[in-house]
């Protein structure tokens, strides 16, 4: 069985489909500290920094897999650093905790390109480069990609782990990220409605598709354990554009289009991230391979999106 906590987030939401696709309704169970709307499958409710609820499920359905999704992002977490500080770590302590004490096989533990900060190279960052992380989330991740290290190494728990770059989707919004703008932009596009940005024109950051971010998790965490060198966090790129570029991409198709720009605390965020990631470790090791660049993923947010829209007015 495979829990799923951060069930109902931007990327939680999708997995736990996937999931069920590959290993059947029954083999996943979806946690979240809110109801799920209109959620079809096992759901449990579940606030993770509290470890006897999470022993208690675990022991309940006989986990053997954790994929533990929920976190507080990067700019809202900037908003109270100490309580973010204290979700993001004793959850997953809480996780790394029952984990080995109830023989979970394999658990999954997303870090983030916000690992990086000003003392790592902009383009192609290495997956060894320097880590001063800036902000509260990157702090945690870059911490907790080293616990789940030390936790591999100490207890033999077989914890994986990605350095997620911003992801992109229609199937659900995010919440909380400096990245969320580029998911946005679709929905206003769309909507034939103007876009104001809260980035600069020219913020380049790697970004993903939903269905590569998918792909890459479930390829990492099915890879035979010996092919695994890297047990803090691979590096994953997808690909890399700024707000014009993307709004660039999107004008093919809306050519009235319009974005302005109002940079707030976020730009800050931005400017200390990588704008794009040498992830040759993961492509050796477990031969990660990305499908959509930015023009491919453009032509399938938009489909979809104007699928979801119609059905909406019907
Ligand atoms: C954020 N989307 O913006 C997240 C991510 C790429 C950074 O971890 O906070």
């Amino acid at each position: 069985k495979i829990l799923v906590t951060g069930a109902g987030g931007q990327l939680g939401s999708v997995l736990v489909e996937a999931l069920k696709n590959k290993f059947g309704e029954d083999a996943v169970i979806a946690s979240d500290l809110n109801p799920i709307k209109n959620y079809k499958g096992i759901y449990e409710q579940l606030d993770v920094t509290n470890k006897n609820c999470l022993e208690y499920i675990v022991k309940k359905y006989k986990v053997t897999q954790i994929y533990h999704l929920a976190a507080i992002l990067s700019a809202k977490g900037e908003q109270n650093p100490l309580q973010t500080w204290d979700i993001n770590m004793k959850t997953l302590f809480n996780v790394l905790e029952v984990s080995v004490a109830e023989k979970v096989s394999k658990v999954f533990y997303p870090s983030s390109i916000a690992v990086y900060g000003d003392m790592a190279p902009k383009m192609n960052t290495a997956q060894s480069d320097f880590l001063n992380p800036s902000t509260v989330y990157g702090i945690s991740k870059a911490s907790g990609e080293n616990w789940a290290q030390y936790y591999f190494l100490k207890y033999g728990l077989d914890v994986r782990s990605l350095r997620y770059p911003g992801v992109i989707g229609y199937q659900s919004l995010p919440g909380g990220g400096t990245t969320d703008y580029a998911v946005e932009i679709y929905h206003k596009a769309i909507k034939e409605e103007n876009f104001e940005c809260y980035l600069r024109a020219d913020a380049m950051l790697p970004m993903i598709y939903m269905e590569d971010t998918i792909r890459a998790t479930l390829e990492l965490m099915d890879a035979p354990k010996e092919s695994i060198s890297v047990r803090t966090s691979y590096n994953l790129q997808g690909m890399s554009f700024t707000p014009e570029e993307i709004t660039a991409s999107i004008q093919k198709y809306y050519p009235n289009f319009k974005v302005t720009y109002n940079p707030d605390f976020r730009q800050n965020i931005a400017e200390n991230w990588p704008s794009s990631l040498d992830d040759h470790q993961a492509r050796q090791d477990w031969g990660w391979q990305p499908k959509y660049d930015l023009d491919a993923m453009t032509q399938d947010m938009l489909k979809h999106l104007k699928e979801q829209y119609n059905l909406v007015t019907l």
